[in-house]
């Protein structure tokens, strides 16, 4: 997709370091971190958003919670513990129309979230 963010990530037109990357997926730190560990684990293919993941992604989704708990240890905070969110669509607080997960943690996060 042209202007999509995470796709110029995936492509190289938009420079960042990889924690963590192979042909499926990349993990990077989020741009704007909302806790002292906060990454981003994106598939490579294009996919708007939860809504929009199929049968033939139940593969690619199930190894997305591998990593993203591979990466909680290597970040050191699996121990303590940490939250994964999934933001879908203007409700959900979607911002980047490309599906992705994040993976927050490094700190006690509080009691799920709130609404305003
Ligand atoms: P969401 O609200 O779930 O769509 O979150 C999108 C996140 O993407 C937001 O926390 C900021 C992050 N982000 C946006 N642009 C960039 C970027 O160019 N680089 C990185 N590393 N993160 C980005």
């Amino acid at each position: 997709m042209a202007d999509c963010i995470f796709c110029k990530i995936n492509n190289g037109e938009i420079n960042t370091s990889f924690l963590y990357e192979d042909e499926q997926i990349m993990v990077f730190r989020d741009i704007n971190p909302r806790a002292p560990v906060h990454l981003l684990i994106v598939p490579r293919e294009h996919i708007a958003d939860l809504g929009a993941a199929e049968e033939k992604h139940k593969e690619l989704l199930g190894h997305i919670n591998l990593v993203i708990a591979q990466m909680a240890r290597q970040e050191g905070i699996s121990d303590k513990g940490y939250r994964v969110i999934m933001n879908k669509g203007a409700d959900g607080g979607q911002e980047v129309f490309h599906l992705h997960y994040h993976l927050l943690g490094g700190a006690p996060l509080g009691n799920m979230v709130t609404y305003r």
